[in-house]
């Protein structure tokens, strides 16, 4: 059987101080999953075979893509989330639909 994950994100731009020094706070995207803007971004655990359904809905006033790393995307090419390469840039207060599969396993990275 086949398990499907939906994640529900929202992208927004956060300012950090990672060293809780400085005057001039870093200015990062965060995502929002509805527990709050978190950067870095939560950590996805799947298993191998799982389906991935991710909505990123961008919020930060210009066009984003969220790019997963390390998935073979074979079939969903328009999910990998490569910025005018494989999809255009989300439009601000626009969202996309990544859905695709975890069949390579391994620890990967994603980022916008
Ligand atoms: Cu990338």
């Amino acid at each position: 059987m086949t398990n499907i994950l939906k994640f529900n994100w929202k992208v927004k731009y956060q300012l950090i101080r990672p060293d809780g020094e400085g005057k001039d706070p870093y200015i990062v995207l965060g995502v929002d999953d509805g527990s709050g803007v978190k950067n870095p971004a939560p950590s996805l655990v799947v298993k191998e075979g799982d389906e991935l359904e991710i909505v990123v809905t961008n919020l930060c006033g210009y066009p984003i893509s969220m790019h997963f790393h390390g998935f073979d995307q074979v079939g969903t090419m328009f999910a990998d989330g490569a910025s005018s390469i494989t999809q255009w840039p989300i439009p601000n207060k626009s969202s996309y639909r990544h859905k695709f599969k975890a069949t390579v396993p391994g620890t990967f990275f994603y980022h916008g």
